[in-house]
């Protein structure tokens, strides 16, 4: 009976199918109810008391062996025959396109102003979200009863209010002044954070892009100059600008910047609500305060600084009417700015 069992286990070892189909015919053959395992199984019934120990072992073994190569071979050929059928479908088939995503238009529209700002030779700053009352506001001229520093508008830690989430960019120019020596010509992108009620025109995070320009002679013409070439390139070379008297803790004068209305060019539209204008940003000379609390000389340096918001400049460019899809992230939405750029 030996002879019979190691005969069948050799031949479950030499076992080479083609087919998922010989495996069966093959488990059959050897473990099926009328196969060759089960003729053994009856076979061992009739062995003397004494061999029943060692040929049970050997029946229980070749049992094993067959079981575990019998399931092996299935797989491997499983696998093999999937991979061959899909080899073989229909040749002709167009491919499975890859699905690309595309850059998010806040961060195109960033990119784009940055770019702008690149080539008048500002260098990129960027700085913590997380900031001190510092540099967030004493060091920018804000007054200690000053609206902003209230807890309707800006987002302080509970346990340090010292500690706030920046509410403007300007915090990185204070960073900058703080490291570096006049001349400064920075361009600072952000996300920025206040406690507002969100609509389809404000957020209670946002991106700005700040800018800031000290040096000796620094005037108010080189400003406007600067921001009327930003907006050209940004809105089209058709554009024009206007600024209207403002007020900034940060700045004196203090300027509000309108772009001429891109869809009616300055007649009258329903965006611009019949001005022919549209508000893009602030800006103005820096205050000679905030010079000063920065350790720059106001009687040797003068400066201009400007601020914007990216969803805002990004809405007016793409005619987005609402605020909110630029944070809802339907790709329906986003990916209509694949090649807007
Ligand atoms: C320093 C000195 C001056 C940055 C400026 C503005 C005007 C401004 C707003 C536009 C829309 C912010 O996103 S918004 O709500 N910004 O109007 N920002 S001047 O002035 C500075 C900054 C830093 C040291």
């Amino acid at each position: 009976m030996t002879d019979k069992i190691n005969d069948l286990l050799r031949r479950v070892e030499e076992f080479d199918p083609r087919t998922v189909a010989e495996i069966e015919d093959f488990r059959i053959k050897v473990l099926g109810k009328k196969g060759e395992l089960t003729a053994l199984m009856e076979e061992f019934k009739t062995v003397p008391a004494e061999q029943k120990r060692e040929l049970g072992q050997q029946l229980n073994r070749l049992k094993a062996a067959a079981t575990e190569r019998i399931n092996a071979l299935r797989e491997r050929l499983r696998d093999a025959e999937a991979e061959n059928a899909s080899h073989i479908e229909d040749m002709s088939r167009p491919g499975s396109a890859e699905q690309l995503g595309s850059r998010h238009p806040i961060s195109l529209v960033r990119n784009q102003i940055v770019e702008v700002f690149a080539r008048l030779g500002y260098t990129v700053a960027e700085g913590p979200e997380i900031e001190d009352d510092w540099h967030v506001f004493s060091a920018l001229n804000f007054p200690p009863e000053h609206p902003a520093r209230d807890m309707q508008d800006t987002f302080f830690i509970e346990k340090n209010p010292d500690i706030l989430l920046r509410t403007h960019t300007s915090s990185i120019q204070v960073r900058t002044m703080e490291r570096q020596k006049p001349p400064i010509r920075v361009i600072c992108p952000g996300r920025v954070f206040r406690n507002e009620a969100i609509s389809y025109r404000a957020h209670c995070i946002f991106h700005q892009i700040e800018g800031l320009y000290i040096d000796e002679g620094v005037s108010f013409a080189d400003l406007k100059q600067s921001l009327l070439y930003f907006a050209k390139e940004i809105f089209g070379e058709q554009a024009v600008i206007r600024m209207r008297p403002s007020y900034f803790p940060f700045t004196e004068p203090s300027a509000e910047v309108d772009v001429s209305c891109n869809l009616c060019g300055g007649k009258g539209c329903n965006v611009c609500k019949g001005t022919g204008w549209l508000e893009i940003m602030g800006c103005g000379m820096v205050d000679p305060n905030v010079l000063k609390a920065n350790g720059i000389d106001p009687d040797k340096y003068s400066g201009f600084a400007f601020g914007m918001g990216v969803e805002r400049i990004a809405m007016l460019k793409y005619g987005v009417r609402d605020l909110r899809l630029y944070f809802e992230n339907d790709v329906r939405f986003l990916h209509q700015f694949d090649s807007a750029l």
